[in-house]
């Protein structure tokens, strides 16, 4: 049985379908690839190879679906069926084609309280500049030329939850606890952690906040260059900067917190932090450097970060 490899794709719903799909195509760099009659869009980045890896839904309110993983083979959908039913929880299976250009998923509530599918297959268009010795970037490339799409950071309703789903993800799934948060007595509660499907320092995140949600996911540039260059881009496009360019001290990543049309929050995330291993120690940040963690440079708690999201 393999594990989980990547995230696949991330669903949300959107205010504004024509302002969202001019923001994603012009200002991220991403491209449309698919179009249903109710308006609902798919898109993919340029260094992306599967049909898309974001879905936007036409709708009154701004808020977000589920998130989707890669797993390596058809037959990992059975394994982690029958895996994620002995933890007790349930799951379901849709048949290929009910959710667009993808295989069969498999559907469960993760302890998280967040929708999860897993995914074997979807179509393939290959990237942007080719497989045959390709450019290292498309020339046509818009906006800030997002690589793909990087992670996901997910808000649980209080510490308890965000531990079942970090254990949950470490058991089923062979997930790596790259980092944490630990605070309370002795730093016996996690507040947040970071968990790795690959040798990256995180594929899915989660933080204890006061509701279920979705906090931001973030978009793969290459360095800090890239990262001024799109805070430049955003600038010029009048776009909503939460957190201008900085470094993270958890994950080591170099990053900008933005939003979207329907206020999403986004991250621009750079640099890859470290390459992490099976064996690696977990990194663990206390509750009285939990700022620094977070923003590295200023270490100073910024409230509506960690209150607003979707
Ligand atoms: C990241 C990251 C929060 C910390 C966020 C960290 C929301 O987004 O990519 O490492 O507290
Ligand atoms: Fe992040």
């Amino acid at each position: 049985m393999s594990g989980i490899m990547r995230l696949g794709h991330v669903d949300i719903n959107v205010l504004d379908i024509n302002e969202s799909r001019d923001y994603y195509e012009n200002i991220i760099g991403m491209e449309v690839t698919r179009e249903d009659s109710d308006g609902t869009l798919y898109l993919k980045c340029w260094d992306e190879w599967d049909k898309y890896s974001l879905i936007l839904r036409p709708s009154e309110e701004a808020t977000y679906n589920k998130v989707a993983y890669k797993v390596e083979k058809d037959s990992d959908i059975d394994d982690f069926k029958e895996k994620i039913e002995k933890y007790g929880i349930q799951t379901e299976i849709l048949e290929a084609g009910i959710i667009p250009e993808c295989g069969r998923v498999l559907k469960f509530i993760s302890p998280s309280e967040h929708e999860f599918n897993l995914y074997a297959e979807k179509t393939f268009v290959g990237k942007k500049v080719g497989h045959t010795n390709p450019a290292p970037w498309p020339i046509e490339g818009k906006g800030i030329k997002a690589h793909w799409i990087d992670h996901i950071l997910l808000m649980t309703q209080g510490p308890e939850k965000l531990m079942e789903a970090t254990k949950f993800f470490e058991d089923v799934f062979d997930m790596k606890l790259a980092e944490q948060v630990c605070v309370g007595p002795e730093g016996s509660v996690q507040a947040a952690t970071w968990l790795s499907a690959g040798n990256t320092p995180h594929d899915l995140a989660f933080v204890a906040g006061a509701e279920t949600g979705m906090h931001h996911f973030a978009f793969f540039l290459d360095g800090w260059n890239d990262i001024l260059r799109s805070a430049d881009v955003m600038a010029m496009n009048n776009v909503k900067l939460d957190v201008t360019p900085q470094r993270h001290g958890i994950t080591r990543g170099e990053t900008i917190y933005f939003f979207d049309p329907s206020g999403h929050r986004l991250e621009t995330f750079a640099g890859l932090g470290y390459a992490v291993c099976k064996d690696m120690p977990t990194v663990t940040w206390t509750e009285d450097e939990l700022w620094r963690g977070i923003f590295y440079h200023t270490g100073q708690e910024n409230g509506a970060f960690t209150t607003a999201y979707t």
